[in-house]
């Protein structure tokens, strides 16, 4: 018998009365079988009521702006989570369509007693929950599976830095990070479920097949902990020296398969605490908890976590106030997507994302601060950086993505530093200071 879920992982959202028959869980943001605090709480129900338990997935056509690269690795990474449910007893169905069609659909169908969704932030998610709220009259649930401590736990309110709400993360990190129980069979468990039409559900896809799928990443549960093991055993102790040095390849760069929760955050967290203390474990510890809760954080409490109305007020005032300033350089959205500023550096920062679909941490902030100063407005600025980080990274559409841009632009989560031309007060960056810490014409050269 394996023990409840937290119950501070759980929230209610509906009183509605619980009827007897099939658990649902309606999967989007945790797309895996294990470490899945969602699926282990509907299991949880499942086996209390002795009803079968499962799964659903909705695919939507387009999803804001991705393209075929991260459709391709979202896909391939639920093939394999579709065959890891098949291993497991529990049907997964892949469904085409919007949620607030396909899951009530779903739940008459099947005469269900209840559903379980996992949690996310993001206003998309939001609509659609609600939208499955209205159309529902059994229990809804919704349970954080992305974070370690439940983003309603941590805070009810939107946290100033990382320096005011890594207290209230370390108080509650004995009582959430802790390791996830193994699976255990359900009693009761249905026949399992054909495989899905994959051609048939690429080709219902409308997304832009320009932006191609990157060779050499690979999608899904086993990749992700493959290269999370990897980077464990050879990586996490220099992460302190790469963090600043693009060239040194020591980040983890696991944020593909976080994004798509392929992997979870806690897995990688706990594997983090078990290996050697060292500067580079607690500096990976830091952003892995600390900094990425923040993120979940600040598009919980902000709806504006995409705009410039959604930076503090300090940093909204201080861009206005120098807003027509003169600007050395002003580049169309085509000309930074082409990556032909007069900037090498950026350039090559572009051209690493528009080839990989990755970019290194340092060098994003170079690269979201060059955009703010080499646009016409802060909005533009926003709306460019949003865009092209949406259209390339494989993380794009994502609490880190868009607090990433808004540090680097607007100084969220940072504070005033000396004031100068178009910046006003938030921190600056210049290829200079690049230089003086890593070897810039080796970047540019590896990512020409
Ligand atoms: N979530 C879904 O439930 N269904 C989808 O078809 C879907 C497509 C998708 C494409 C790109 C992408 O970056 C995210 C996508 N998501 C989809 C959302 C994802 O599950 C996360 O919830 C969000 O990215 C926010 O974290």
């Amino acid at each position: 018998m394996i023990r409840d879920v937290h119950p501070d992982r759980v929230r209610r959202l509906n009183d509605a009365p619980q009827r007897l028959g099939a658990v649902v869980y309606w999967m989007s943001r945790d797309q895996r079988m294990d470490d899945n605090w969602a699926l282990l709480f509907a299991r949880e129900k499942a086996e209390k009521a002795q009803v079968p338990l499962q799964v659903v997935f909705c695919l939507v056509p387009s999803f804001e702006g991705a393209c075929l690269r991260q459709y391709d690795f979202m896909l391939q990474g639920l093939e394999e989570t579709w065959n890891r449910a098949q291993q497991m007893g529990i049907p997964l169905d892949i469904r085409a369509g919007t949620p607030e069609d396909v899951v009530p659909a779903f739940v008459r169908d099947l005469d269900a007693g209840c559903v379980v969704t996992d949690f996310d932030p993001l206003r998309s998610k939001q609509a659609w929950k609600q939208g499955v709220l209205q159309a529902l009259d059994i229990p809804f649930y919704e349970v954080d599976a992305h974070n370690i401590i439940p983003a309603w736990r941590v805070s009810d309110k939107q946290e100033y830095a990382a320096r005011t709400i890594r207290p209230k993360i370390q108080k509650l990190l004995a009582e959430f990070l802790e390791p996830f129980p193994a699976w255990e069979k359900l009693h009761v468990s249905e026949e399992p479920n054909t495989p899905p039409d994959w051609g048939v559900l690429r080709n219902g896809l409308d997304v832009d097949v320009s932006v191609a799928p990157v060779i050499g990443i690979i999608p899904g549960y086993t990749a992700g902990m493959d290269r999370m093991y990897a980077f464990m055993a050879d990586g996490l102790d220099r992460y302190d020296q790469s963090s600043r040095d693009p060239n040194v390849h020591g980040l983890s760069r696991l944020s593909p398969w976080l994004h798509f929760g392929q992997i979870a955050a806690q897995r990688v967290a706990l594997e983090a605490v078990r290996s050697r203390q060292t500067e580079g474990q607690q500096n990976f510890l830091e952003q892995m908890i600390i900094r990425r809760e923040l993120t979940d954080n600040f598009c919980l409490h902000n709806p504006y976590y995409d705009s410039i109305k959604g930076l503090p007020a300090w940093g909204r005032a201080t861009l206005d106030k120098h807003r027509l300033d003169v600007r050395d350089y002003v580049y169309s959205r085509k000309d930074l997507e082409d990556g032909v500023t007069h900037d090498p550096l950026w350039n090559a920062a572009q051209g690493e994302m528009v080839t990989t679909g990755t970019m290194h941490g340092y060098m994003r902030m170079y690269w979201a601060k060059k955009i703010l100063e080499w646009s016409k407005t802060p909005e533009d600025a926003m709306a460019t950086a949003i865009y092209l980080n949406d259209r390339y990274e494989f993380d794009g559409r994502d609490p880190s993505g868009y607090v990433g841009v808004l540090w680097s632009m607007g100084g969220l989560h940072d504070r005033p530093w000396k004031e100068r031309a178009v910046f006003g007060t938030v921190r600056y960056m210049t290829a200079a200071g690049c230089r003086r810490k890593f070897d810039v014409e080796k970047y540019i050269s590896d990512n020409r």
